[in-house]
């Protein structure tokens, strides 16, 4: 009789302590009792395959963004949500992936792609929705170039990658250049913006050739070692050109490595090791710590992942950053927003974000946007962030050509 007596009195005590609890919280807290629903955020890129390292740190950065800055947007009485989509770097799957995630109302943004080349398509099936699409990477310059309403980057752009990467060349007394590229969107865009720029400069291009090998460069090597080159350029991304560079040195070739921002990532020198060690390439994101204001986001990072944040990384944050607040902003009457509000909402932000502060021009590019030069200085992975930053440039987007 006693024991049931502590019992009840343990019982009204704690029913009493959870009403209290929920009088105090502030309202917005209080999701079930508001239950306005759930807005989601989508991630496309690669998680699989030769480009995962990537990818998945750009789906882990927006999880993280998502963690640490939706408090005001669930204080409203809306729940935030990710949904990851794995593109695989193929376009059919990027545009398959796109219409599953229109026919979901309830995404009001995606931050991605990774590639180019999936970008391109999958915004078109975007844009039937009016859904915004914040791309972290996507360098190409028809990504924006079509002027879309809903399509965005935080990054620079190709015409303007592959010209720093042309002067840096000649500043290093380049004379003649051999041009690889992987014939994608990206790869080959890139490459023939470096080549216009390079042969301005009096640099000579000896070949402009494309492939899509990934494992046997024999044939690509032998004419390359013969012609002996003052650089070799490949535009494209590290999953390809890491073998190729690798297989190159171990062939004797002595030219100077050079590649853009599809060089950026660990994996280059987890799978060409020292064949890199030295190389130059472009990109408009670099590893993380060349970013004074995201050390606290690569620690939080290092520490929930148990990874170092890859390129791109960073950028997805701010991506994710921008839709919050543009979500928050286009749901002032309480409502959940439509995607054209969202849209209309991420053109007015101005961001000062991990990589500094982003506003977007009128086709969704960042009015300025930042270029590095880098240099790999270490064949360890982990290293990666240690590389040398040799040249860091801001520049204006290339006015609209729409
Ligand atoms: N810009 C690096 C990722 C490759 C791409 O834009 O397709």
């Amino acid at each position: 009789m006693k024991t049931h007596g502590v019992r009840w009195i343990a019982f009204v005590a704690l029913v009493t302590l959870v009403t209290l609890v929920a009088l105090v919280l502030p309202a917005g807290s209080r999701l079930d009792a508001q239950g306005k629903g759930t807005i989601k955020i989508a991630t496309q890129s690669p998680l699989s395959g030769g480009q995962a390292a990537l990818g998945e740190g750009i789906k882990l950065a927006t999880q993280l963004a998502i963690e640490k800055l939706k408090a005001p947007l669930e204080k409203t009485g809306f729940k935030v949500e990710l949904v990851p989509f794995d593109d695989q770097a193929k376009p059919d799957v990027g545009v398959a992936n796109a219409k599953n995630i229109i026919a979901d109302p309830s995404i009001l943004v995606v931050i991605g792609h990774l590639n180019s080349g999936l970008a391109i398509p999958s915004s078109e099936v975007y844009k039937e929705a009016s859904l915004a699409m914040v791309s972290p990477a996507n360098t190409n310059p028809t990504v924006t170039d079509r002027g879309y309403p809903n399509v965005f980057r935080v990054c620079g752009r190709d015409d303007v990658q592959g010209a720093v990467g042309a002067e840096f060349a000649k500043s290093l007394g380049i004379k003649t250049a051999y041009v690889i590229h992987d014939k994608t969107t990206y790869g080959q865009g890139v490459a023939e913006f470096f080549k216009a720029e390079a042969e301005k400069k009096g640099i000579k291009v000896l070949a402009f050739e494309g492939t899509e090998e990934k494992s046997n460069f024999d044939p690509l090597v032998t004419p390359i070692k013969a012609r002996n080159p003052d650089l070799i350029y490949f535009g494209g991304l590290y999953e390809q050109a890491g073998p190729f560079f690798k297989q190159a040195r171990e062939k004797g070739v002595k030219s100077k490595f050079m590649g853009p921002d599809g060089m950026d990532s660990s994996d280059l020198t987890r799978i060409a090791g020292k064949a890199v060690v030295g190389m130059y390439y472009t990109s408009v994101s670099g590893p993380v710590s060349v970013y004074p204001q995201a050390k606290q986001f690569a620690e939080e990072y290092k520490k929930k992942f148990g990874k170092n944040p890859e390129p791109f990384a960073a950028q997805a944050y701010d991506a994710t950053a921008i839709a919050l607040r543009a979500i928050q902003t286009a749901a002032k009457s309480g409502a959940a927003p439509s995607r054209e509000d969202v849209s209309g909402a991420i053109h007015k932000i101005k961001h000062t974000g991990l990589t500094g502060t982003i506003e977007f021009d009128q086709k969704g590019d960042p009015k300025k946007a930042l270029y590095f030069v880098l240099q790999v200085t270490s064949d360890d992975p982990d290293k990666w962030g240690d590389n040398r930053e040799v040249k860091r440039l801001v520049i204006a987007a290339p006015s609209a050509k729409m």
